[in-house]
Parts: C-alpha cells; structure tokens; sequence
C-alpha cells in the first residue's frame, strides 16, 4: 500500500479533511526536501483550510530530480512502446478508479466546480485511453528508395529528459496532456507542480507508481517560480532535452530564449484574450448562454475563457441586457459545500490582485463598468452567494461597455472573471476586429449563416476556432495550442502532441553489399530526353 502521510487539520479537519503531506517524489521514493523547509497550499475557498505541506525543493532537490530521469531514460526508451502503453491504460484505470477523489481533492485545493473538477479528470482519463493505444503505433514510415536493393525508414524517436512545468487551473488535464504522451514517446519526465495545486499532482504521482512505471520515469518536486528557474538551469546544463510549459506569455518568452540558445524547441502553451463574435442573425439565447460561460465559468480563469464579445450592432443592446440578467442570477460561492455554484474563488490571491488591477487600467480608455464591484464581501454579496465570502476572493462578474480593440482591456489577459464589449458593423469589422490583438488561441462566433462560418473560420488567426459554440471546452483529442502570442506553433493532445516529444530518425538500409551512392548513382537519371511528338502541329493554338 503506498504510504500517504497526513496531519491534522484543526477545525477544518471535520469538513475537507486532513492536510497531505505531499512530498517530492523521486526515483519512485517519496522524499523530503534536501532543506527539510516546507510550504502550505491553502484551499481558496477557506483560507483556514492547509490542503498540503509541500517542500520547498532547493537546486540540490532539483538536480536529483533531474539525474533520475537521465538514468531511467536509459532503458525505458528501449521498452517496447505497446507496453509503456499499458503502463498508460492502467494508469486510466486507476484514475478512473479515483476520480471523485481527485475531483474532490481538485475543488478543495484550487476551488473549480465539482463537475468542472470531475470533467477535468475524465480529460485525464480520456488521455490515457488515446495513448494507450498510441502504444501500438507511434508509426514511422517506410519510404521507396531510389536505389535497388536499398531500404528507407523513419522512427519517432524520444528526446530524452523532459521538465514540465503546469499551471493551477487545469492542473490535472494539463499535466496529463503532457505526461502521458511524453512518457509514451519514451521520454522521462522532471515535473514542477504548480505551487497553487501541489497535492494534485502529488496524487497523480503515485498513481503513475502505482500502474508500475519503473523507477525515476516521473519525479516530482514542488517549489515556486524560483525552482522553475532551477529546471531552466539544467536546460543550460545540458541535463534537459525538451521543455513543456503552459503559463503566461512573458514566462512563456522567457523560456523560449533559454531553450532557443540551446538549440532546443519547447512546447508552450500561453495566454489568450479570446474574441466571441456575435453577429445579427445568430441565436441570441444560445450566443448569450455560450458567453456568460466562456467569460465566468472557472471564474474566467481558463486560457480558453472570453475576452472580447464582438457584437454586430444590431443586436448589441439586446444581447448585453440578456447577458447581463443572466449573470445577475449566476450562482457564486464555496464549490466543496454547493454543487450547484456556477464558479467558486479565485484560485489564489495573486490572481485576485492582478485581477483588481485591471479596474483603474480599463477605466483610463474610456471603458463603461457596466456590472462588477471587485471583491464579494460579507456586506456586499450577491443575494444567492453560497457559503461565506470572506473565506476566499471571491469576484463579482465583470462586464465593460465602451471598448475599442486596441484599448488596454481588450488587449490584455485579466485572468478572471472579466470580459468587454465590442461592438462592429459587418463580418469584416468583426473578423478585423477578432484578429486584432497579439493573442490567438482560442475563438468564436455566433451565426447561422454558413458564409459566415466560413470567412471566420479560414480568416481567424487562432489555434483553435468553434462555431456556435463557446471559446472554452477542448476535446482531449482534438489538437491544443495557440497562435501569435498564444504560443510556439506546437501542439498538445491528439497525435499531433508526437511532434512535440519526438524527433524523427531517417534510417537506410544497404542490402546490394555495395557502395551505391545516393542521386549519382541513380539508374536513368543522364539519359537525354528526347521526343517525336509534333504537338504544335496538331494544337494550332499553342504555335502562337
Ligand atoms: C487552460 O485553460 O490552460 O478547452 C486549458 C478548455 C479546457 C482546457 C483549458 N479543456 O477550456
């Protein structure tokens, strides 16, 4: 039985349980931080509530992490991968076997919905069945060569050492997207939870031990963005072959210029500020349901969530007075004690802060506030507001009026519950419009006509595009990833994550038992080219 270690929790004990502690794991062991020094995460919903006590990993934690995963790379990329894949299927089978667990475990720690949370681990579980049986492709190619006697092939073939580095809000499925197809793949992994969900990732840890992955395949080390920069060290060191990242476009920057002097691609996956297009023959109750969801389910905190709604002007009014009665009957509060709550808290205060700061900033340009008073309070709350407010940050939602595109609101990422109104005359404007910031991941319309459809589809420079549909709600096969600032052009989930965590081998294969050299000693290839046919007697058109 693995061995889970845990304290008591004081009064919060009765309702959410133990605190965890959640350790580093390493070649297979749990283990203690070098420093033995360690943080809390806390549970946003009830600041008293110490979900976990997580080390503080040191460059020493750090480095041990890494050797481990240069040692095991040795043999487990010579495992044959139909059975990494198996590893991979029984690894679904346990989380399914967990999955109210880690769900409940999921809201307590970074306070999505019970059903967001459980969904979260279905794309877990989702991921592992694609991968399983990606075990039994991971096809290469066999290629004609020019030569007789000769033969050509290609192999998806590891990298080696991957460090991956997840954020909080998705901090199942994100991690999942990446582990999974990289340790399929061959690959071996050094993970840095995110420091706002570290006992997530703790329980998803041994439940990669606990399929039977060998030891040092996956080590874990908790820490702040210090012991990202630690990981980012390794890279220079020489100890680090590719780099998975999803978190902001400045870390994502950052990163790329490490990993770029090191001649190495990483995959990031950045911000967004999603455009939701609405044009005037769309269904309005349909786009207004689809909008208040992708700009406050999550509490806005999803990269998908909207940014910009970009209104054909005809029904502006109408959509925003709709927009706004639905959002005044959204459902606010504590997610562990009413399912029925549409978001909970922000995940962290940090996401609270920066979130408040977009108030003074937004108003500089004109913007009109038409709903969102900040903070919910004991004294100013929402009448249905479940549980007490003062236990965690909770938002109002927000909605601006008033915004052009080049404005500071619709150019930056709030990260919350947050969104402005646009407002256009035509496809055209809107389709400008849409394109007009410097992200591209996720996007939107609402419309019936297909012409439409069609031009926002093909125009729209994003990743990933839905028609009558919200920005938010990838599909665990479907590929993932950004364009423009949203990203590097790499992609997660699906097949097309292989590209990310292989390199393709070109072999040839020399069975004549002679030197025969490629392109000169190729049959035919000097014989002169000559032709009898008389064409432009026949076809006057062509003497002309
Ligand atoms: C993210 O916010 O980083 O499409 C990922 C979605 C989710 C994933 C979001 N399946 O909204």
């Amino acid at each position: 039985m693995t061995n889970i270690e845990t304290k008591n929790n004081g009064t919060q004990e009765e309702t959410y349980g133990k605190t965890i502690v959640a350790y580093n794991i390493i070649e297979n062991e749990q283990v203690c931080p070098i420093k033995d020094e360690y943080f809390s995460s806390t549970n946003p919903s009830q600041l008293l509530d110490c979900v976990a006590q997580v080390p503080a990993s040191t460059k020493q934690d750090v480095q041990m992490a890494v050797q481990s995963a240069k040692r095991a790379f040795a043999s487990w990329k010579q495992t044959p991968s139909p059975i990494r894949g198996t590893l991979i299927g029984r690894l679904g089978q346990l989380i399914e076997k967990h999955k109210t667990s880690l769900a409940h475990l999921m809201t307590r720690e970074m306070g999505k919905t019970r059903k967001e949370a459980m969904g979260e681990v279905q794309e877990a579980i989702d991921t592992c069945h694609f991968f399983q049986s990606e075990g039994r492709r991971l096809y290469g190619q066999t290629v004609p060569s020019e030569m007789r006697n000769k033969e050509l092939f290609t192999y998806r073939r590891p990298y080696g050492v991957v460090a991956m580095i997840t954020p909080s809000n998705f901090p199942l499925a994100v991690a999942s997207w990446k582990a999974i197809p990289a340790l399929l793949a061959g690959n071996t992994l050094v993970w840095k939870s995110p420091p706002e969900a570290p006992a997530i990732a703790y329980l998803f840890s041994l439940l990669f031990l606990e399929a039977g992955f060998p030891k040092g395949c996956i080590n874990l080390i908790h820490g702040d963005a210090g012991v990202g920069q630690m990981l980012m060290e390794e890279v220079d060191q020489g100890n680090i072959q590719k780099v998975s990242f999803t978190g902001s476009t400045r870390v994502g920057k950052i990163i790329g210029e490490i990993c770029g002097r090191n001649l190495q691609t990483p995959s990031l996956e950045l911000g967004g500020k999603n455009p939701l297009v609405v044009m005037e023959d769309a269904n309005l109750d349909l786009a207004v349901h689809g909008a208040v969801w992708a700009s406050y389910g999550t509490a806005g905190q999803r990269c998908t969530s909207a940014g910009n709604i970009i209104l054909h002007k005809s029904i502006a009014a109408k959509f925003v007075q709709e927009f706004v009665k639905q959002s005044k009957a959204i459902k606010i509060g504590n997610p562990n004690l009413d399912e029925s709550v549409l978001y909970g808290p922000m995940i962290d205060k940090h996401y609270f802060d920066h979130f408040m700061e977009h108030f003074e900033k937004a108003q500089k340009d004109g913007a009109k506030l038409i709903m969102g008073d900040g903070r919910i309070t004991k004294d100013h709350k929402p009448e249905n507001f479940s549980g007490d407010p003062e236990n965690g940050y909770y938002l109002w939602p927000t909605l601006w009026e008033n915004i052009k595109i080049d404005d500071w609101l619709a150019q930056n990422e709030v990260f919350g519950p947050c969104v402005g109104i646009i407002e256009v005359g035509s496809i055209e404007e809107a389709i400008e419009c849409a394109n007009g910031t410097n992200y591209g991941l996720s996007s939107a319309i609402y419309t019936q006509n297909r012409m439409y459809a069609y031009q926002f589809k093909s125009q729209i420079q994003s990743g990933m595009c839905s028609i009558n549909n919200s920005t938010t709600g990838a599909e665990a096969h479907l590929p993932f990833g950004g364009m423009k600032n949203s990203g590097n052009g790499t992609r997660e989930s699906g097949i097309w994550v292989l590209d990310a965590f292989t390199q393709w081998q070109a072999v040839n294969d020399e069975l004549s038992g002679k030197l025969q050299l490629a392109q000169m000693d190729t049959e035919m290839l000097d014989q002169e080219l000559s032709s009898n046919l008389q064409l432009d007697e026949i076809i006057p058109g062509a003497r002309s």
